[in-house]
């Protein structure tokens, strides 16, 4: 298989997840594209989705998708995502796609975080992704150089996500920082820690919104992880 042809795969498969009658948080990315393109195949048996992200919102709606905001629920039985970094506990780092704080948000009100991922995803230790954090742009020199002066690390960098030569602005205004070098043995610890820097939005880990279920494509099928 491909790797598209396994994100179609993992997307797939996630259907299974979604019940008749239930909305469903949808997250973002170019996995997650292809669970949108499987949800519109049943999009008669929901009441619709919450999405985390403008460009999720678009895909939804071009399929016929109604979006609900987010105030308009109290729970969600399921948030279906991709990751960037999915560990054997089920932590993740997400934010490749910039859309780190409305997807921790939509994940916070469902019950079953299920992670749809190609196998490329899965690693032993988080970090070698680059972390993204959302940050007040004011904060962002600062965060940077709390970051390269985490003890014991030598060569974490941080910096600012660039896009058409200025810095990328997320969906709430905000800039990210991409942070290099960095061994996250201890992602709930780690989340803790940086949650409370000034100046930080969100960071990309992803251990207090861990995954329940990570499907997860690989060459030979999906492989249902439960954590
Ligand atoms: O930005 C995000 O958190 C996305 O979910 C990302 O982690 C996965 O995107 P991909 O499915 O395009 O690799």
């Amino acid at each position: 298989y491909s790797q598209d042809e396994l994100k179609t795969l993992v997307g797939q498969a996630a259907l299974k997840y979604v019940a008749p009658g239930e909305i469903v948080g949808v997250g973002t990315g170019s996995t997650v594209n292809k669970f949108i393109d499987a949800l519109a195949t049943v999009k008669d048996s929901i009441p619709g989705a919450v999405s985390s992200s403008v460009a999720s919102t678009e895909r939804l709606k071009a399929l016929g998708i109604k979006v609900l905001d987010a105030n308009e629920v109290q729970r969600l039985a399921v948030y279906i995502d991709g990751a960037d970094e999915i560990d054997g506990k089920g932590y993740m780092v997400k934010g490749g796609g910039a859309a780190l704080t409305r997807e921790k948000i939509v994940a916070a009100l469902a019950d079953r975080f299920v992670c749809i991922a190609d196998e490329s995803k899965r690693v032993d230790v988080l970090g070698a992704f680059p972390l993204p954090v959302e940050v007040i742009p004011m904060a962002a020199g600062q965060i940077a150089r709390r970051f390269e002066a985490l003890g014991g690390q030598s060569g974490i960098h941080a910096q600012i996500r660039m896009k058409d030569g200025a810095p990328l602005v997320t969906d709430n205004g905000q800039h990210i920082l991409d942070v290099r070098g960095l061994k996250i043995a201890d992602p709930l610890a780690f989340e803790s820690e940086v949650n409370q820097w000034p100046g930080v939005v969100t960071v990309g880990v992803f251990a207090h919104q861990k995954a329940a279920v990570c499907l997860l494509g690989t060459a030979r099928g999906v492989q249902t992880l439960e954590y």
